[in-house]
C-alpha cells in the first residue's frame, strides 16, 4: 500500500481515509488532559513505595497546611464514606486508598486535591507514612508455599494466595489419548508480564455539581456505559444523574476497560471540594499501577502420532493476578478464553487447568489486545506444534497443514465447546507460504547455515473467538454483553448514529458511517457517528475484546435495516404502490419493472418528516433503535510467517520480514484492517523480544519508564507484507469478523518460532519470551534464561 493512495469517499464498504483523522493530524483532538473547567482543582496520588507493608500510621497534617492545598483524602477519608474498597471486574474487591496494608509498589496511599498540579505533587512530599514492611510474595510458584505470606488478609477466613481453579475439556479422555499416543512433547512455557502502555495515561476530570447533584465524569474509558453503572452501584449517586464522557483516547488496548483508583479519587476531590478535579497520571504510575497483561506460566503437553497427526493437548497453568483479582472479562470465564487453546487443529481430546494466585503486584489485567487471554492460549498452542515438529523433524509448515481444521468441519466445536463459525484453514495458510515464498526461504536457509549464519523462519496459524457475547453466556459484574445502537435520519437525508463502544483509535467514526452507508446508499460523509457520552449514546458495553464490529457493528447494520424498512413503506405511500412492488437498490427504492419510478434516501427522509399520509400506525420520521445480543462469537484466523536473522556473536534479532495473512470475513475498511494488523504486529515483535515487566525478590519494579519497558519503533520492525483471505462469518449481518487484535494475539508465536528455529542447529528448542539478545544467547550455550 502506498502512502499517497487517496481514495475516494466510497458509498459504503472501500478503502476510505479515515474522518477522524481530519482532526488527529492538525492536532485538534480533545483528550481527557484536554479538558479545563472553570475553578478546576488538580488532584495527585501517593503511592506504596512497598511492595509489602502494613501501614501503622499517616499523617497528612503538614500537606493539608499547604497554602494551595484544598483537600488531603486518606484511607481514613475513604472508610468513612464506605468508599476505601471497591469491586473489581471479577467479583473480588480492590483498595481505593489503602487502609490496613499495601500490597504492590505503586499502590494508591493517600490523594491530594490542590489549586495546581505542581502544589499537589510537592505535597504528597508533606505527608507522612510510617510502614511496616513485610515480605513480599513476587514468584507466582512460590505463592501457594505453606509460608507464603499471605497477601490478602483483608478477606475473612482467606488462609492462603489461592483465588481459583478452572478446568475445561475431558481429562480422563485426554489422558487416555495420551498414554496410547506415540509421541509426547512437553514444554513450559513463560508469557512473561507485559503492559499495554498506551501513549496516552489514564486520567479523569470529575465534576460533581453541588446544585443539582449531576457528576459528569471526563474519563479515559474503554466502556463509558458501564463505567457510569458502576460509579452508581459504588458511590450511590443515581445512575440518571451521572453522565461518563470518553472524548478522544490516545490508545487503550485494554488499559482503560477497567475503573481505576485515581478514578474514584477525582470524584471524591470533587465532591469534596464543590470544584471540579483533575487527576492525570505520569507514565511511571501508568506502567506500575495500571492494567498489566498476561503472566501465565504454562505447562503444555502434545500427543501425536509418530507420523505427525495431532492427537490431543493438555495444560497445566499458574496464573499470576497480583495483589487484587481485577482481571477483565466476562463473569463465567475466570481464565477468559483460554479454553480456545485447543487451536486451530482436529483434536481427538484437550484438557487444561487453571489455578489463579494472588502476588505482590499491581492488579487488573488481561488488556493489551488479548481477546481474553487467547493471546497466550494462541502461544502456547504455536509454540507447542513448533517443539513437536522438532522432536518429529518435521516442517513446521507441513506438520500444521497435516493437521488444520478442514472447510467442511465448520461450524466446527472444539473439544472444549467452542463453536467456530467459519473457516478454510489450508487455503489461508497456503496463501501465507506463498506470499513468503517459503520454500524458497528454506534453500536460502540452508545456503546460508553452511555459512554459518543463523537465519530462522517461523510460522504460526491462530484462531481468536471475537465479540463477546452471547448475553445468556456473557455478562459483566451482571450486565449481558448486548449492544443498543441508534439511528436517526434528519429531513435532508444527512444521519446520525449513536454507538454505546468506544473508539480508541480504531476509526469507528468512518468503519460505523460505511456500515450505514452500505446499508442505507447515504455518504459517509453525510453520516455523524456519536460515541463516548453517556447522555448522547444507548447502553452497551464498551469497546474490547474486539467486540465492536462484531457486537455493535451487527447493531449498526440492523438498525440501519430498520430504517431502510420504514423508508420503504414512506416510499409506498409517495409512490402510490403496494410496498411488495418495491424493490431496493443501494440509496433508493423503485417500482419493480419500472427503474425510473422510484425514490431516493434523500426523497423519502424528507417525506417522512412531511405531511405525507401513512398507514395507520405508521410514525413519521425515518429513524429506528436497535439492542444486539450476539448468537455466537466470530472466529477471525489467520496464518503468519516470519523470517528472523540472529547474530550469532551476540543473540540480537532483526525481524527481516513478515508475511501476515488474515481472515476477518468481509472487510469494511481494508486500509483500516490493515492498519489494526500493522499495530498487531509490532506489539508482536514488542512482546517477542523486548517486553517484560520484570520485579526484584523485594517487588521493586525495575520497569517504570520506556527507558526500561520498551516499545518497539519503525526500527525494529520490517515493512510488513499483508495478505487476505474472506470467510464471512455466517452468522453476523454483514459478514464481519472482529480484527482489532488478531495480530497481536497471533504474531507473538511467530517471531518466537523464527527465532528458535535460527537457533536450532545449536540444539536449542525453546527459550522463554522476551527473547532479548542476552536470552538468545544464553540459550545458545545451552543455558535458558528464566525470567
Ligand atoms: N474492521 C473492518 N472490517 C472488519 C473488522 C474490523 O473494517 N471485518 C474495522 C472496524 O470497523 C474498526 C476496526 O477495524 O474500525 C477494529 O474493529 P474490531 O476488530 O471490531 O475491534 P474494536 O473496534 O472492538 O477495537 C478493539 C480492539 C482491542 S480490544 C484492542 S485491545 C485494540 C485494538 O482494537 N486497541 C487499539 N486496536 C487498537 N487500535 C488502536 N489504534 N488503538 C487501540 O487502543
Ligand atoms: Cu484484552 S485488550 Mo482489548 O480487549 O481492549
Amino acid at each position: 500500500m502506498t502512502a499517497v493512495e487517496n481514495p475516494e469517499t466510497p458509498m459504503g464498504f472501500g478503502r476510505m481515509h479515515r474522518k477522524e483523522d481530519v482532526r488527529f493530524v492538525r492536532g485538534k483532538g480533545t483528550y481527557v488532559d484536554d479538558v479545563a473547567l472553570p475553578g478546576m482543582l488538580h488532584g495527585a496520588v501517593l503511592r506504596s513505595p512497598h511492595a509489602h507493608a502494613r501501614i501503622v500510621s499517616i499523617d497528612a497534617s503538614a500537606a493539608e497546611a499547604h497554602p494551595k492545598v484544598r483537600a488531603v483524602v486518606t484511607g481514613a477519608t475513604l472508610e468513612s464514606l464506605n468508599l476505601a474498597w471497591m469491586p473489581t471486574l471479577s467479583h473480588d474487591v480492590q483498595a481505593v486508598l489503602a487502609t490496613d496494608k499495601v500490597r504492590f509498589q505503586g499502590q494508591e496511599v493517600a490523594f491530594v486535591v490542590a489549586e495546581d498540579r505542581y502544589a499537589a505533587r510537592d505535597a504528597l512530599e508533606l505527608i507522612d507514612v510510617e510502614y511496616e514492611p513485610l515480605p513480599a510474595v513476587i514468584d507466582a510458584k512460590k505463592s501457594l508455599a505453606d509460608d507464603a505470606p499471605v497477601i490478602r488478609d483483608d478477606i475473612e477466613g482467606r488462609t492462603g494466595n489461592h483465588i481459583f481453579d478452572w478446568e475445561t475439556g475431558d481429562k480422563e479422555h485426554t489422558d487416555e489419548v495420551f498414554a496410547a499416543a506415540d509421541v509426547v512433547a512437553v514444554q513450559d512455557m513463560l508469557y512473561p508480564r507485559v503492559h499495554p502502555a498506551p501513549l496516552e495515561t489514564c486520567g479523569t476530570v470529575a465534576d460533581m455539581d453541588p446544585v443539582t447533584g449531576k457528576l459528569t465524569v471526563w474519563t479515559t474509558t474503554q466502556a463509558p456505559h458501564a463505567h457510569r453503572t458502576l460509579y452508581a452501584l459504588v458511590a450511590g449517586i443515581p445512575e440518571h444523574k451521572i453522565r461518563v464522557i470518553s472524548p478522544d483516547i490516545g490508545g487503550g488496548f485494554g488499559n482503560k476497560v477497567g475503573i481505576y483508583p485515581g478514578y474514584v479519587c477525582a470524584v471524591v476531590g470533587s465532591i469534596l471540594t464543590g470544584k471540579p478535579v483533575k487527576w492525570m497520571e505520569d507514565r511511571s504510575e501508568n506502567l506500575m499501577s495500571t492494567s498489566f497483561a498476561r503472566d501465565y506460566h504454562m505447562h503444555g503437553e502434545i500427543a501425536a502420532t509418530r507420523e505427525g497427526r495431532i492427537l490431543a493437548v493438555r495444560v497445566k497453568v499458574l496464573a499470576d493476578h497480583g495483589a487484587f483479582n481485577g482481571t477483565a472479562q466476562p463473569t463465567k470465564f475466570p481464565a477468559g478464553f483460554f479454553g480456545v487453546f485447543t487451536g486451530s487443529y482436529d483434536l481427538m481430546a484437550a484438557h487444561c487447568e487453571v489455578t489463579g494466585v494472588y502476588t505482590n503486584k499491581a492488579p487488573g489485567g488481561v488488556a493489551y489486545a488479548c481477546s481474553f487471554r487467547i493471546t497466550e492460549a494462541v502461544y502456547l498452542v504455536e509454540r507447542l506444534v513448533d517443539v513437536l515438529a522438532y522432536d518429529l523433524g518435521l516442517d513446521p509448515a507441513e506438520l500444521r497443514m497435516r493437521n488444520l481444521l478442514r472447510p467442511e468441519q465448520f461450524p466446527y466445536e472444539s473439544k472444549t465447546g467452542w463453536v467456530y463459525d467459519s473457516g478454510d484453514y489450508p487455503a489461508t495458510l497456503r496463501a501465507a507460504l506463498d506470499l513468503a515464498d517459503y520454500d524458497e526461504l528454506r534453500a536460502q536457509q540452508a545456503r546460508r547455515r553452511e555459512r554459518g549464519e543463523l537465519m530462522g523462519i517461523g510460522l504460526s496459524f491462530f484462531t481468536e473467538a471475537v465479540g463477546a457475547g452471547p448475553r445468556k453466556h456473557m455478562d459483566i459484574l451482571g450486565l449481558g454483553m448486548a449492544d443498543g445502537a441508534e439511528l436517526r435520519v434528519h429531513p435532508t437525508g444527512k444521519a446520525v448514529l449513536r454507538l454505546s463502544c468506544q473508539s480508541q483509535g480504531q476509526g469507528h467514526e468512518t468503519t460505523f458511517a460505511q456500515i450505514v452507508a452500505e446499508e442505507l446508499g447515504i455518504s459517509p460523509d453525510d453520516i455523524d457517528v456519536v460515541h463516548g457520552d453517556t447522555d448522547q449514546t444507548p447502553f452497551g458495553l464498551g469497546t474490547y475484546g474486539s467486540r465492536s464490529t462484531p457486537v455493535s457493528g451487527a447493531a449498526t447494520a440492523v438498525v440501519a435495516r430498520k430504517v431502510r424498512d420504514r423508508a420503504k413503506i414512506v416510499a409506498s405511500a409517495m409512490l402510490e404502490v403496494s410496498e411488495d412492488d418495491l424493490e431496493w437498490e443501494k440509496g433508493r427504492w423503485f417500482v419493480k419493472g419500472d427503474r425510473q419510478a422510484g425514490r431516493d434516501i434523500q426523497e423519502i427522509a424528507l417525506a417522512a418528516h412531511s405531511d405525507l399520509e401513512l398507514p395507520e400506525g405508521v410514525e413519521g420520521h425515518l429513524d429506528a433503535t436497535c439492542v444486539y445480543n450476539p448468537p455466537n462469537l466470530t472466529y477471525p484466523f489467520g496464518a503468519y510467517v516470519c523470517v528472523v536473522d540472529v547474530d550469532p556473536g551476540t543473540g540480537q534479532v532483526t525481524v527481516r520480514s513478515f508475511f501476515a495473512v488474515d481472515d476477518c470475513g468481509v472487510r469494511i475498511n481494508p486500509m483500516i484492517v490493515e492498519g489494526q494488523v500493522h499495530g498487531g504486529l509490532a506489539d508482536g515483535v514488542g512482546m517477542a523480544l523486548m517486553q517484560v515487566m520484570a520485579f526484584d525478590e523485594d517487588g521493586n519494579h525495575l520497569g517504570g519508564s520506556f527507558m526500561d519497558y520498551l516499545l518497539p519503533t519503525s526500527l525494529e520492525c520490517p515493512s510488513w507484507r499483508l495478505g487476505e483471505t474472506v470467510t464471512p462469518s455466517p452468522h453476523h449481518p454483514i459478514g464481519a469478523k472482529g480484527v482489532g487484535e488478531s495480530a497481536t494475539v497471533g504474531s507473538p508465536a511467530a517471531v518466537v518460532n523464527a527465532v528458535l528455529d535460527a537457533v536450532k542447529p545449536l540444539g536449542v528448542r525453546h527459550a522463554d519470551m522476551p527473547l532479548a539478545p542476552a536470552a538468545v544467547w544464553s540459550a545458545m550455550r545451552g543455558n535458558p534464561l528464566r525470567t
